[in-house]
Formats: structure tokens, sequence, C-alpha cells
């Protein structure tokens, strides 16, 4: 079974939470959570690294003991110590840990204080009021812990975009591999960027004595097949992922991936359309009576209904089908369009490498310039700067600006917004900077009105752009509650901006978000938040989520070159 670095990092992640519960040596679990980030975000393939004979020690936080897990998770595809510690645990213990809001310390104190070993046992235990009784529990967790359970009961699972594209990507080249096979796509909410994919929709055209359909089956991830005809199959793979895959002939390709590609709204929208004009559209093409008139691309199409062609990430039925009658889709914003990041970390605080490092990676991926934006001392779990440390690495950039070409390091910093709206370094400090990245990362569960007033607040300072504006993880934390609205007018009346971080486990702004902003004239910068080299690869996911929020470039804040970026942040940095 071939092993994808969401699988390693899974394990890994698995291991840290059980040794947690099982009170372990922090430091032995921090070094588990810490490789489980270096595998899942990397970029490259580690089963591609260890079949080179690559040195594993090289990636951060990778020492002799975890670079021999890995080996063994490559070749055996599990680990031994994982295996031990779920024997010595309940197995309802992996259970709970899946549902949202509930992690090691409380899954640890639930398991030992109140002896809850499955869900339903916690769903009762929340329900009859025996959770608030816990220390460090309280009514509004035991009604949280009531709600996380049934929502995870009811919901099925979904796959984070990130992780749906390991899988995704790696079975589309196997399947581009098999003969006879010409094209492949992988369609549905994958295609459209969403930032979750319930399942994987595979296209392929193929020649007629393709033997792709049992090369499907016999993939060696699948864990059972769902069902297996001659033009279509569904699969599970082991990851619980499913994945279905049409085979359809070349001069249907286009309306197929038309039809597949969804989403179901905006195809019924299409559909309609087509009737009207007297047309009938279906996955093998558009007819007129008997005669097909479309369907071997995408383009002829949309041309065939009186449409231009219209991106994938559009595809929602939220008025790209008026825009595009009306000759008014924006011309979505690109990977390549980016000229530079505007929020990094390095080894002063949490990230993983050091300011030339990241510099060079930046370089490397084609940037002109990278802001470094470290925490502030607020932060204390990340080894926020103060202001001495942060005049330290000022200067530090000052020094290696000196000697770089071709890339500029801007100094700035990511400060907390504190409870009071107040930032956590003073304003003559901050003023030294380039530019102000703020972030609340405290009070979460601040009132709507409080939330919003705290962050209007932050914006009289030096302040150049909001980070992660709405605070939530995909499946894990829920978005603070703010009006966002007013938030986004107060940074058009301040001049300064909101974030769209790329982080897979972010990508906050939501989409509709940064249709909001585009249409009240705020400019997004779409940031990896990078605490490594390796991060950068995470931005396109940023830019497919800027892409469903209509973003086009001139939307998008560090599309700019480095002269006009300096005048438009220079303005955000005097109160
Ligand atoms: P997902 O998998 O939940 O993330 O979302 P999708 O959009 O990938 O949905 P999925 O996998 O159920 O179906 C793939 C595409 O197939 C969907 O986006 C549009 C098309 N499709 C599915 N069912 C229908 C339908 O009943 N009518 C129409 N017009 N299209 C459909
Ligand atoms: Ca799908
Ligand atoms: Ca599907």
């Amino acid at each position: 079974m071939p092993i994808h670095n969401a699988d390693i990092a899974a394990i890994f992640e698995e291991i840290a939470d059980l040794l947690e519960i099982q009170e372990a040596n922090p430091f032995r679990i921090r070094a588990y959570r810490n490789a489980a980030r270096t595998v899942g975000e990397l970029s490259q393939d580690v089963r591609m690294l260890v079949e080179r004979g690559d040195d594993l020690k090289r990636l951060p936080g990778i020492g002799d003991d975890l670079s021999a897990k890995i080996l063994e998770i490559v070749a055996t595809g599990c680990c031994s110590l994982l295996e031990r510690l779920r024997k010595e645990l309940p197995p309802a213990v992996t259970e709970l840990l899946k549902i949202p809001g509930i992690g090691p310390k409380r899954v640890k104190a639930l398991y030992h204080d109140l002896e809850v070993q499955t869900v339903e046992q916690l769903y009762r235990a929340a329900r009859d009021g025996r959770i608030r009784t816990l220390p460090g529990f309280g009514e509004k967790t035991e009604l949280n812990i009531l709600q996380a359970v049934e929502a995870h009961v009811s919901q099925a699972r979904r796959f984070k975009l990130a992780v749906a594209a390991q899988y995704a990507e790696a079975l589309c080249a196997y399947l581009a591999a098999v003969p006879g096979v010409k094209q492949v796509t992988i369609a549905g909410s994958f295609r459209r960027m969403r930032e979750t994919v319930g399942d994987l929709d595979i296209l392929v055209s193929a020649m007629p004595d393709s033997p792709v359909m049992q090369r499907f089956a016999a993939y060696d991830e699948v864990a059972e097949v769902l069902a297996a005809g001659a033009t279509r199959a569904s699969v599970i793979l082991k990851s619980g992922l499913q994945v279905d895959m049409r085979v359809v002939a070349e001069e249907s390709y286009g309306a197929a991936l038309q039809y597949f590609t969804g989403s179901k709204a905006h195809n019924i929208a299409i559909r309609r359309i087509a009737q009207k004009r007297g047309l009938k559209i279906n996955e093998y093409g558009v007819y007129r009576g008997e005669a097909r008139i479309a369907g071997e691309n995408e383009e002829s199409v949309y041309r065939a209904v009186g449409l231009p062609y219209i991106p994938p990430e559009l595809r929602e039925d939220r008025g790209e089908i008026e825009a595009a009658h009306a000759g008014r889709l924006p011309h979505l914003v690109e990977l390549a369009d980016l000229r530079g990041d505007l929020h990094v970390h390095t080894r002063a605080t949490d990230g993983r490498n050091t300011l030339r490092e990241m510099a060079l990676a930046a370089q490397a991926q084609g940037f002109e310039y990278l802001a470094i934006t470290e925490h502030s001392r607020r932060l204390t779990v990340a080894h926020g700067l103060d202001p001495l440390r942060l005049a330290r690495q000022c200067d530090e950039i000052d020094a290696l600006n000196e000697q770089l070409t071709g890339i500029t390091l801007l100094k700035g910093i990511e400060v907390d917004i504190l409870e009071d709206g107040s930032l956590d370094l003073p304003d003559n400090v901050l003023a030294r900077l380039d530019l102000v990245v703020g972030a609340v990362h405290s009070k979460f569960g601040l009132s709507r009105a409080r939330q919003t007033e705290r962050i209007l607040r932050a914006m009289e300072h030096p302040f150049t752009l909001l980070a992660h504006p709405t605070g939530r993880l995909i499946e894990k934390r829920e978005p603070y509650d703010v009006d966002i609205l007013r938030i986004i007018r107060q940074a058009k009346k301040r001049g300064c901006f909101l974030e769209l971080n790329a982080h897979p486990e972010r990508l906050d702004l939501l989409d509709t978000y940064c249709q909001m902003a585009k249409e009240e004239g705020v400019l997004i910068s779409i940031n990896s938040d990078a605490h490594s080299t390796f991060d950068f690869a995470n931005l396109r996911f940023g830019v497919g989520q800027a892409r469903r929020g209509w973003l086009g470039k001139q939307d998008v804040l560090n599309t700019r070159p480095l002269a006009e970026l300096r005048t438009l942040i220079k303005r955000t940095m005097q109160p």
C-alpha cells in the first residue's frame, strides 16, 4: 500500500495524542506533533524521498528515531509503536479524539475521571450533566460536547482539500500511466477547489481496449470496491475517501467534465438555460433534437448555451451565470500573479528555518518580496518577540537585505490583538516596521459586539492587515463571532487590508467574505503563514479559495510590485 504524507502525519498525530492521554514526557509528545506537521505539510512525497534514498534527517525536526519510524511506516504501512499504544487504551479513545473540540487533554480527563470509553457514553454523560462536574469542564463545555457529538454523528466525514489532493494526485498519476488512457481529470468539488471534499470524482477518456477499469479496482490503496461496471466504478480507499470514476468517449469529455464538475446547483441552472434555447444537455453532450452540437470540450458546452467559459471555482450558482451573460465574469487571480508573501515565521519564534533560508525559498518561488512577521511576546507558546528581540531581528533583516539580490525582506510582526483591542507592542515599537499584521489568538468566545469592537479598535494603531480574520480551523474550531462587514468597511476607511490565509486548515477568509471585500473595495493579501520553507506550496490552496471568492489579480494586495506595495502599506503605519 503506497503511503502518503497525510498517512504518516496522521500516525504521528495519533501517537502524540495517545502519549498525551498516557501522560508521557511532554518533549516526546511535542516531537511527534512537530513531525506530523513537518510531514503533513511537506510538498514532496516522503515515500519518494525514501525510495530515492534521501536522508530524512534533513527534514526539520526529524532525528534518528523519527526517521526510522518513517522508514517503518513507508515499508509496512503501520507503526509498531502506535499499535502498542492503541492496545494499551480502550479503542473508543481513538474515536473520542475525532470529535472536534475534544483534544487529548479532555479525553484524558473523561477517560480517567468519568470512565467514559465510547462516544455513546460521552453523549450520555453530557446529557445527564455529569461532565460539568469535572474540573475545568463547566456547563458551557458540556453543551459544546453535546453539540459536537450530535454533529459528529450526523455529519458524514469530509476531507480537507490539501489532504484529498495527496490521494487524488497520486491516483491520477497512476491512472494516466495505464495503457490506452488519454485524459484524466479530477472533477467535482475538488476541481472547484472547495475547502473540503466529500468524495473524488475522476473522469477518464481511454481507448476502448484500455484496462483502466480493472486497474482502478486493483489500485493497491483500494480498501473496498463498491461498484464496478463497464464505464463507472466506485471505490473506498484505505483512508476512507470514496472515489467515483467514469470512463467516457473523447467526443463527450467536455460535456462529462462540465457535468461532473458541478456544482449541482450550477448544472441545474445551465440545464434550464439550455432548455429555454430548445437544447438538451447531459453528460454526453449538448443536443438539438438528435444532433449533437457540442461536448468535446467545456468551452463548446458553454458556447452552445450562449455563455463564455466559466472557471470551475465560480460554478456554485452564486451569480456567475448572470455575470457570464452580462460579460462581467472576473478574470481570476492565478498563483503566478503573486509577487510576494506578507506573513511568514522563522526560527526566531515557532518557524523552523532561518531568515536566509526563508528568503531564498521565497525567491525560488519567484517572489520579489517577503515580509517576516513573527509572533509577539504575548504568544509565549510560540516564543513571541518582545521589543528588544524584535529590534534585533530588524537589524538582522537590514543586514541580510544588503546581501540579498532580487528579493527584499520586509520588516513586520504578527502582533496579538489583546482583549481590549490594544496591540501587544506599543505604537512606537511598531512604527519602525514596514508593516503590521494583527491577529486574534485569544478570547475567541467574546460576544459578536465585543469581538468586532476589539478588532475595529486594533485598526486604530499602526495596522496593515488582519491575519486569519475569523480564526476558524476547518472542522476543528468554529470561527469567532464577528461582524465581518463592519470590519471590511472599517478597513476600507482606514486603508488597511485583510488576509486570506493559505494554510489548508485555515483558508480563512471564507470565499463569500472575499467576494464581500472585493465589492467593498478592500484588497486581500493571500499569505502562506509559512512556518517552514515547504509551506509556500500551500499558496495554491489560498489562490483556489481566492478564485472561489471571485478575486482577480487587481483585488489581491500581494500581486503588486514592491514599489507599489510599499506605498500602500506605508499609509497603514500611521494611526
Ligand atoms: P462533494 O463530493 O460533496 O464535495 O461535492 P461534489 O460537488 O463533488 O458532489 P458529488 O460528488 O455528489 O457529485 C459530483 C458532481 O456531479 C456534482 O458536483 C454535480 C454532478 N451531479 C451529481 N448529482 C447531480 C444531479 O442530481 N444533478 C446534476 N445536474 N448534477 C449532479
Ligand atoms: Ca465529489
Ligand atoms: Ca461523487
